[in-house]
């Protein structure tokens, strides 16, 4: 009995000693990975992963900064990833060991691979944004097609030459030639094109029918550059009535004459006061006041399905001169809230022009 006694806590012990060997070999190191090109720029978003023969130990995609973590316990790993670009797809597959409690460097230098960061300017060289840019390969045909959210549109892509077309509205530049080397290689395009600007902030206006009581326009608040939330209570709406015939008129002054590109009105549909958007905006220019031209009437069906509260922005390309902007509101509701009047334009186009916003005859216009 002694004997099998000393045996067992012998066993024990042992049992102890390795599993606590085990526990401790087992403690993860961690491997910092860089992922860079072969002039050191980073690589972001790499799914990689740490495998032992075919399994997942750990995984994770690198950051902005090219880096990813990834963890096991002391040994030898396979790191396994792919780059897929519009052009080619690289394979990395290297070695990796890990120490125990350690944190090593890896870093991943893939060849054969450059980054073009192509940057959209305006004519007075500003950022552009909302531009298509197309790459296009050494035979001119498309290797992608992008439509840029900000100035700026990145492509991993293999070395070589590309041809890159960028438009935005009715300008078109087309056959930009660059060179990619396997690195990072930026690249200015400018287009044709003049920066825009809301020209009708804290402009002066005059309306048809004025606002009422209970909404009032305190501080000129069509032009103010602030839009409410969408409730009737908020003070920032303007609220007019459209008596019998249901129509509003507004005219704002932009003091001189510019090349206007577009006008927008923000209008209020707020179920729970009875107030819709309306169902016709027409809007006229003029560079005198006197003379006018109207574009064309846009319609609005009101769907039903739509929130109780909404607002929405009403806009009208303009594309011509002029230093008065009209706006004709077909109401569906007596009620008629606006937010904001925005007017664009370009701002070299200034020109002096004779005109007075107090003797326009507002019944006139349309
Ligand atoms: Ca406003």
């Amino acid at each position: 009995m002694k004997t099998k006694s000393l045996l067992f806590v012998l066993f024990v012990m042992l049992v102890v000693l390795f599993s606590g060997c085990d526990l401790f070999s087992g403690k993860p190191g961690t491997v910092e990975i860089a992922v860079k090109l072969a002039d050191g720029t980073p690589v972001k978003n790499i799914e990689l992963s740490l495998r032992e023969k075919d399994k997942i130990i750990d995984e994770g995609g690198t950051n902005e900064k090219g880096l990813l973590k990834l963890s096991a316990k002391a040994g030898k790993y396979q790191l396994i990833g792919s780059i897929v670009t519009e052009t080619h797809e690289i394979l990395i597959n290297e070695e990796v060991v890990i120490e125990k409690n350690k944190t090593v460097n890896k870093l991943v230098t893939v060849q054969n691979l450059g980054k073009l960061s192509i940057n959209v300017k305006d004519k007075l060289n500003g950022p552009l944004s909302g531009a298509e840019v197309t790459i296009k390969d050494s035979n001119k045909a498309a290797v992608t097609k992008v439509t840029a959210t900000t100035d700026q549109v990145e492509a991993l892509l293999k070395p070589g030459t590309y041809y890159i077309d960028v438009k935005k509205d009715d300008v078109t530049l087309e056959d930009h030639e660059v060179t990619l080397t396997s690195a990072l290689v930026t690249v200015n395009i400018t287009l044709d094109i003049y920066p825009t600007y809301n020209l009708a902030l804290n402009k002066d206006y005059r309306m048809l029918k004025p606002a009422e009581g209970g909404y009032p326009d305190t501080e000129k608040e069509l032009t103010n550059g602030v839009v409410g939330a969408a409730s009737f209570g908020n003070a920032e709406w303007v609220g007019t009535l459209g008596g019998e015939e249901r129509l509003q008129v507004i005219v704002v002054d932009l003091d001189k004459e510019y090349l206007v590109t577009k006008a927008t009105v923000v209008g209020l549909k707020d179920g729970t006061a009875g107030i819709d958007l309306p169902l016709g905006i027409t809007v006229a220019i003029s560079s005198d006041g006197v003379n006018w031209t109207p574009l064309e009437k846009q319609t609005y069906e009101l769907p039903p399905e739509e929130p109780k509260q909404v607002v929405r922005t009403h806009e009208q390309k303009v594309g011509d001169n002029a230093r008065f902007v009209a706006y004709k509101f077909d109401q569906s509701t007596n009620w008629l809230f606006l937010g904001e009047i925005e007017v664009y334009g370009t701002q070299h186009t200034a020109t002096d022009v004779p005109g007075d916003l107090a003797t326009i005859d507002l019944a006139e216009i349309f």
